[in-house]
């Protein structure tokens, strides 16, 4: 079935219609609900990375004004239908220790949590919660990744044999011959440090008991309420239909909220134990402490390449760390990297093999990117390299690599869908200005100016829309990757589209309005978008990975289809004449040649009726598609940062930052714009400011804003971005994601820039972030 001949508002800059609620402060968070005999719970969390709990004695908490209850992890034992779960086991072989809501004999991470006390007051429930005694005996903790690993390391999990906790290769093409045969080999190690995502909203939830029938709801602070659902009801030992879980606004998650928690679990736990609702806000160093870390990954990479700088070859090795225990999908993330190290190349052979550890630390699971950003810069990085080895310029040796022609499958065995590599790079240059730019730098470099010019490229690529289900199951993940919406057509002309994913700041009820609204001919405004409530859109698969709009909002094109193939036996039948007789536009269907027709808006009245329709019709004009792509999407494009370097302090300044990208056809040219800003920012902050870092007890040293640096708008240049568009063929409307290219393209071009800028004194390599510390060291060293 044809679209509808003019699409008005599909490409169109629509304002976000969330704003308005949000930036009046009528937006409705967790913590802004509250229910009639509401209690608050608060945490005991360990103060050692790595202790035996020798006793907890409750007792001094229970008595204190305002409690109502206190527990130990053995208290709750008996809640428990399961452990917390960890939903992708990427090996057979996997070890995977449980994970339970309250630790029990042992914490594992400074943070894990040991105790919990309910009061009717938040003080009340934080001032009794220092009132629990636990007995400590502290044990030596690991937490580097690079020595978990280590002969003797302390064992996380002792009654495992290691801190390992799984491997897992991949191989594609002649990874031995490739390498055998290397007129040019380049051998890096970089460091993912580890990063805390930082969501605005911190993380909440309510749970609320309905004793009589043994239902429990759940207001959560997530991005999947549906993952929630189906996961916490093996948590709680209880049948999934009778938990409902709703995701009211969300304010920002960039993957820390795609989990299951320890305090969703316990909130429900206390809610169905005690019979009324339980309430918890996270605060931000328990935030810092507890809700997932992201990255914290060694890389060793190699390339294999002819002397001309052709690439043959690429080895890869990781060494991931999980952290204390496995959070959802802890043991994937990773993994989501391996099958894109080849970047924009053609390259035939590749070889990777990850290996996962545990150490003393806050699990890491999704943050933004997701083992993309991690892949991209190793191969930007080390593309670089081999420049520098082969004495080629940085655009020179990307154009000799690029892959010229697709769909076109590489050596991890997954196929690109569409692209022009070329084309991104092309623009990006001229946009920036490029060769003016290195003049300005060769300038500088002849004068010795203290203030030094980097130039940093990243011409990435990724894979995102997490699908198609069957290669995820082949992948050993736990899921399905479809997603799932409805359109109802209500009598009076207005319509519902109920959709499964979750946004959580994405600005999903304007871009799906803007799809409906040309599909049905109806202004955006007569849409009203449903999202994040079990009960109301039972079928999802929610928000992460960039698959909102390639996957969710796929389903809701489908589901409009099926609402006009249903409206045309309507009109047909009404109009008396045949379904080929009629033309569809713009909410209409027209007879061939006459002015007859009727309206989808008619015919959803008269399906509402039911006074006169075709025989054996049921009534209503409601339809709902489920959507399971053939393949994932796959953006990419060209980003290009411009550092400006301090060589007397080793202040780095990002000057300027251009991005191209290609995310196939665009829904809404604003929203877009605006999540890569977002992104960009955060690659950027990961280049150049942020490190979660630990002491050598285990302690976590930034547990607030003053000690991990996220960067505001007052660090970033305007950023300069354009776009390309290679439609997908992989969906009918041709798009590909967006929510995650700015941090997977970013982190490698500002990386790229600093080394740029420092190779004039013969630095070729800096851990991240660049800080003005380890900038001015890297010089000092090389002078
Ligand atoms: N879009 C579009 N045209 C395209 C692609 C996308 O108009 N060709 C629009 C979509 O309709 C949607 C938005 O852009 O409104 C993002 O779409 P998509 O790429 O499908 O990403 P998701 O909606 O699935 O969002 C997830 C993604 C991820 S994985 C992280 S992490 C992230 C991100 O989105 N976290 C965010 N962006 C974020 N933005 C905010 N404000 N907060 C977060 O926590």
């Amino acid at each position: 079935m044809a679209a509808t001949e003019t699409p008005t508002y599909i490409g169109a800059s629509v304002p976000r219609r969330e704003d308005r609620k949000l930036l009046t402060g009528q937006g409705s968070f967790v913590d802004n609900l509250s229910l009639p005999g509401m209690l608050w719970m608060a945490l005991v969390r360990s103060p050692y990375a790595h202790a035996r709990i020798v006793s907890v004695d409750v007792g001094p908490a229970a008595g204190a004004p305002g409690v109502v209850a206190a527990y130990s992890g053995h208290d709750l034992a008996e809640e428990w239908g399961g452990p917390l779960p960890c939903a992708w086991p990427v090996t057979e072989d996997i070890e995977m220790p449980p994970h339970w809501p309250l630790a029990q004999d042992k914490a594992r991470y400074e943070g894990d949590a040991v105790a919990v006390v309910v009061a009717d007051s938040r003080a009340a429930a934080l001032d009794a919660a220092e009132l629990i005694q636990v007995e400590w005996e502290q044990l030596p903790a690991v937490t580097d990744v690079a020595h978990a690993l280590d002969e003797g390391a302390p064992l996380v999990h002792d009654n495992l044999p290691s801190n390992k906790c799984y491997v897992w290769p991949l191989e594609g093409g002649d990874v031995a011959n490739a390498f055998g045969d290397a007129e040019v080999t380049v051998s890096r190690r970089y460091r993912q440090q580890r990063l805390i995502p930082v969501a605005i909203e911190p993380r909440g939830v309510i749970a609320q008991p309905m004793p009589a029938t043994g239902e429990l709801t759940l207001w959560s602070a997530t991005q999947v309420p549906h993952v929630l659902r189906v996961t916490l009801s093996g948590v709680l030992g209880m049948p999934e239909a009778k938990l409902r879980v709703i995701a009211p606004d969300v304010g920002g998650g960039f993957g820390s909220k795609l989990n299951v928690y320890a305090e969703e679990a316990l909130a429900l736990a206390l809610a169905r134990r005690l019979g009324r609702p339980i309430k918890w806000t996270e605060e931000r160093t328990e935030g810092f402490q507890a809700t997932i870390h992201g990255r914290d990954v060694i890389q060793e990479v190699e390339l294999a390449a002819t002397k001309e700088g052709r690439i043959t070859g690429i080895r890869v090795r990781l060494t991931a760390a999980m952290g204390a225990y496995l959070q959802l999908v802890t043991p994937g993330i990773p993994l989501l990297g391996a099958w894109i190290y080849n970047g924009a190349y053609d390259i035939p052979a590749y070889g990777f093999e990850c290996t996962g550890v545990f150490t003393n630390t806050t699990p890491t699971d999704a943050y933004r990117g997701a083992g993309r950003p991690e892949a991209t810069y190793a191969i930007e990085r080390t593309v670089d390299a081999l420049a520098r080895a082969v004495g080629k310029d940085p655009v020179e040796i990307r154009r000799l690599n690029f892959i010229k022609e697709f769909p076109h499958t590489i050596a991890s065995g997954l196929t690109i869908d569409s692209g022009n590599y070329d084309q991104t790079l092309d623009r990006v240059l001229e946009l920036a200005g490029y060769e003016a730019l290195r003049a300005e730098q060769e300038k500088r470099r002849a004068d010795g100016d203290a203030k030094q010019l980097g130039i940093g490229l990243s011409t990435y690529n990724e894979m995102c829309g997490l699908a198609p289900s069957r290669i995820l199951g082949a992948i050993r993940y736990g899921a399905g990757g479809w997603d799932a919406a409805t359109i109802r057509c209500l009598p009076t002309g207005t319509v519902q589209a109920l959709v499964g994913t979750s946004p959580h700041g994405q600005g999903h009820e304007t871009a799906f309005s803007q799809i409906v609204a040309d599909r049905l001919g109806c202004t955006p405004d007569e849409v009203e978008v449903l999202h994040g409530d079990t009960a109301i859109i039972p079928l999802g698969m929610d928000t992460y990975g960039s698959r909102s709009l390639a996957v969710g909002g796929v389903a809701l094109y489908q589901a409009a289809d099926k609402v006009i193939e249903k409206a045309r036996k309507i009109a047909a039948h009404q109009i008396e004449v045949s379904e080929d007789d009629l033309e569809y536009a713009d909410g209409r269907f027209q007879v061939k040649g006459s002015d007859q027709g009727l309206s989808v808006k008619e015919a959803a009245l008269s399906a509402w009726t039911a006074h006169n329709l075709p025989d054996g019709m049921e009534p209503g004009l409601e339809e709902t598609a489920v959507y399971d792509p053939p393949n994932f999407s796959w953006p990419g494009g060209a980003h290009l940062a411009v550092v400006e370097v301090d060589t007397e302090t080793g202040d780095t300044r990002l000057l300027r930052y251009v991005a191209v990208d290609d995310v196939g056809t665009v829904i809404n040219p604003t929203i877009v714009d605006g999540q890569v800003h977002g992104g960009i920012a955060q690659g950027v902050a990961q280049a150049l400011y942020e490190e979660a870092s630990y002491d050598d007890d285990g302690n976590l040293l930034t547990t607030n804003l003053l000690t991990y640096l996220v960067p505001s708008a007052a660090e970033l240049p305007s950023f300069e971005l354009d776009r390309e568009v290679s439609p997908s063929p992989t969906n009918p409307m041709g798009v590909k994601g967006v929510g995650e290219t700015g941090t997977i393209a970013s982190v490698a071009a500002t990386m790229n820039a600093v080394i740029d800028a420092l190779s004039t004194f013969g630095v070729t390599d800096l851990d991240m972030p660049a800080s003005p510390e380890r900038v001015w060291r890297a010089i000092e060293e090389a002078r």
